[in-house]
């Protein structure tokens, strides 16, 4: 199968790959097993590109992006102080780089439901991230957080430099994750529901990872056909923004594989107009969600 092409915003015509999300690479910019074909993604920018090595994170940039990742082995114990340790080193080192605008931003936490209360994976993850964010000056961005396989916390990261204009959104039908209240854990989510990019005429709208969850709460824990519902009316509800702009790319993470053919039938139905998803078996941040979909969106042409 061909990948899908993501064409990032910017002024010259030649594009190039800048990052691509093999999702049958190993080791690739996550660890979740592919369930269709619908194997990658490859996100295009314009301009001549070079390697990074950033720290602990390597990657590519052009003039107008800059693209990090990096994994390490983190577990109950370290998950907090090596989210907060990552997340300070990014941002100084995109910073330092000249790329202050973060766009987008992939995690995937090990074990990402072990432990119990605060001491859960999640809850340490996002308490270190919201640490490693402290003190620095930064907008949240559209993110997605879901599970690892392998024992390793994945950390991908779009920037782009000042040219390209960046704007977050949040959904009307959900608190914004970063004001989650306290049950949640010690510290919210940093993220943002979207993100709007636009260099000219050029335009690309990024879903974060979008669950079954109105205002704060989880809706239909225990049934996949339903949540995939709540899921596209919360999707709707962000796409909404810019009714211009169609669906592209869509990454379905599923958390039981037995539930494929089911996930993808109900999604045929819930989201016409949509590609069809490349669907990733993944465990999520809730453990009472089964399903968790994020779209890019961009002009038709
Ligand atoms: C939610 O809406 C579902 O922690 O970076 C979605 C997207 C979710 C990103 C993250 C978590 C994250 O809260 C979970």
């Amino acid at each position: 199968m061909r990948p899908t092409n993501i064409q990032l915003p910017g002024l010259g015509v030649e594009q190039d790959a800048l990052f691509e999300f093999d999702f049958h690479a190993d080791p690739g910019l996550l660890s979740a097993a592919p369930l269709v074909p619908a194997s990658a993604e490859r996100w295009s920018a314009s301009g001549a590109r070079r390697s990074v090595r950033a720290g602990s994170f390597v990657g590519q940039c052009t003039d107008d992006y800059l693209f990090l990742h990096t994994s390490k082995a983190a577990n109950a114990t370290t998950l907090r102080s090596t989210s907060r340790d990552l997340y300070a080193e990014l941002l100084e080192q995109a910073q330092k780089l000249g790329y202050h605008q973060l766009v987008r931003i992939w995690n995937y936490v090990p074990d990402i439901n072990a432990g119990e209360g605060d001491a859960e994976n999640y809850r340490q993850f996002c308490w270190g991230r919201a640490e490693g964010f402290d003190g620095a000056d930064w907008l949240l961005p559209a993110a997605t957080g879901t599970g690892s396989a392998d024992g390793n916390l994945y950390v991908s990261a779009l920037v782009a430099r000042s040219g390209i204009e960046v704007r977050h959104h949040e959904n009307p039908r959900q608190i914004s994750a970063f004001q989650y209240p306290r049950v949640y854990g010690p510290r919210a989510p940093s993220f943002a529901r979207a993100t709007y990019m636009r260099s000219g005429s050029q335009e690309l709208y990024l879903l974060s990872g979008t669950a079954s969850i109105v205002n704060h709460e989880t809706r239909h824990a225990d049934c996949l056909a339903k949540q995939l519902e709540e899921t596209a009316r919360n999707v709707a509800s962000l796409a909404a923004l810019y009714p211009h702009l169609k669906p592209i790319a869509v990454r379905c993470y599923l958390r039981h594989a037995e539930d494929q053919e089911a996930c993808l039938r109900a999604y045929s139905t819930t989201f016409p107009g949509f590609p069809k998803p490349a669907l990733l078996h993944s465990a999520l941040c809730r453990s009472d969600l089964l399903v968790e979909l994020e779209a890019v969106f961009a002009a038709p042409n």
